[in-house]
């Protein structure tokens, strides 16, 4: 099979830890290449970044189609253009958020996510709600997305010792795509399962494929009426 991550920001040293993230996790089988958005904010951190992100999503994603790909993941945390992205695609859509908040509610009773700027939080909930997500907390750790570095690591955990606490959650999800990296040490200090939405939502879409389990045409997902865009 083959599968694209998609990193819908145009920075492309993101893209480069996202794919050695999504990379370290797939299956002999799997072919797997990662894609910029050509168009676009740098980073995304605002409604306006996330609106501005979606042309160039969508473009990958017609592009993938174009040649055959079997499957994709949106990486970025806001799941920017995932209805859209799943109406041009014939194979799964995942988004970094949805596939580390299912991943989270399978390997505890609640979780709490440790994003980046306080804006984004209101985003994260209201996925969580729309994917049923036992999500008991969100917490910014105020680094904007391209400040973050192996150093934000001792921010991040101390973050997440908080949100364990006051949340009384047992795992924590990462809320960045750029954060994909830091996922190992972080639970290595924390204790507790540190969930990374790239990995998890690359091996979700390569498990879906091999399911045999495409986007439903029926309805929603239904490719989009044809007409004239200017
Ligand atoms: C992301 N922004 O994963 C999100 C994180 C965020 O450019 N890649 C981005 O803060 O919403």
């Amino acid at each position: 099979m083959h599968l694209r991550v998609v990193n819908p920001n145009t920075t492309a040293a993101m893209t480069a830890t996202i794919e050695e993230c999504a990379r370290a996790v797939i299956g002999p089988g799997t072919r797997l290449d990662a894609a910029t958005s050509a168009t676009g904010p740098a980073s995304i951190e605002s409604h306006y970044d996330e609106a501005l992100s979606v042309p160039g999503l969508l473009a990958e994603i017609a592009r993938g189609e174009r040649e055959g790909v079997d499957g994709y993941v949106i990486a970025c945390f806001g799941d920017p253009g995932l209805d859209a992205a799943r109406e041009l695609a014939s194979g799964p859509v995942v988004g970094i958020a949805e596939g580390a908040m299912h991943a989270a509610a399978l390997v505890g009773r609640g979780f709490s996510v440790v994003t980046t700027l306080d804006r984004t939080k209101g985003r994260a909930r209201e996925l969580a709600e729309r994917y049923g997500a036992p999500c008991r907390g969100v917490h910014a750790c105020d680094i904007p997305v391209l400040d973050l570095d192996p150093g934000a690591l001792d921010r991040i955990v101390a973050l997440g010792r908080e949100a364990l606490a006051r949340d009384e959650s047992d795992v924590i999800v990462l809320g960045c795509a750029g954060m994909a990296d830091l996922a190992a040490k972080a639970s290595a200090r924390l204790g507790v399962p540190v969930v990374d939405g790239v990995a998890a939502a690359t091996l979700l879409v390569q498990s879906l494929v091999t399911l045999g389990l495409r986007t439903s045409k029926h309805s929603e997902y239904a490719p989009p009426p044809a007409k004239a865009y200017k």
